[in-house]
């Protein structure tokens, strides 16, 4: 029997993509996969969530106040908003992370739906096993996540055709891809999903 699968849109925001506080290189031209993505799940009847970043004014997360990122996807500012390519359907599941003013938070296990229920709680009552993951950025919320997802025992895909990282260092992305398939994951594109869902 095939596991249940959800597929997961990690941070698709408008800081995340060109022109936006933390723009991320091509980070819009993984959107037309990922609308692919949405569809098949759609027509599945297969879960979606969608993650967002969502940070307060003041958070030690930013250069500002101790971290290392520029000011970028503050609660209900243009640039935290989806990106408007992004067609997410009304069933979406939305999920938020980063509110918290003291510490980072990557992983979208560390994200909480508008009731403040957790992403594993939700897998768990949807019975999902297996995670379909895509979005921004490769090498920090979309690791953060799979490596979370792997070692709480979900099965992981990377749709490596609907993911980009900032790449601080050049090789970010490629370690970190290097880094998730080490630990369980693999790698999906658009032309496996027929024969994968
Ligand atoms: C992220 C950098 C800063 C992410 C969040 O979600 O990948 N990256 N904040
Ligand atoms: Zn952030």
């Amino acid at each position: 029997m095939k596991l249940k699968k959800a597929l997961l849109i990690v941070d698709v925001q408008n800081d995340f993509c060109p022109g936006g506080a933390l723009g991320i290189k091509d980070g819009d031209k993984i959107i037309p996969f990922i609308n692919k993505y949405i569809k098949i799940f759609t027509s599945k009847k297969l879960p979606i969530f969608a993650s967002r970043d969502w940070h307060p004014k003041k958070t030690a997360h930013f250069k500002k106040f101790g971290g290392v990122w520029p000011e970028h996807c503050i609660q209900d500012t243009k640039g935290a908003t989806f990106h408007p390519k992004l067609k997410l359907p009304k069933e979406a599941i939305l999920l938020y992370k980063g509110m918290d003013p003291e510490k980072d938070s990557y992983s979208a296990f560390q994200a909480q739906d508008e009731n403040g229920m957790s992403l594993a709680n939700l897998l768990k009552i949807l019975d999902i096993k297996e995670l379909c993951i895509a979005g921004l950025a490769t090498d920090y919320c979309v690791r953060f996540t799979a490596l979370d997802a792997l070692k709480k025992g979900f099965k992981v895909k990377i749709l490596s055709d609907a993911i980009k990282g900032v790449n601080l260092k050049p090789q970010d992305s490629e370690k970190a891809i290097k880094e998730m398939v080490k630990q369980g994951a693999r790698q999906m594109i658009l032309e496996d999903t027929e024969k994968e869902l």
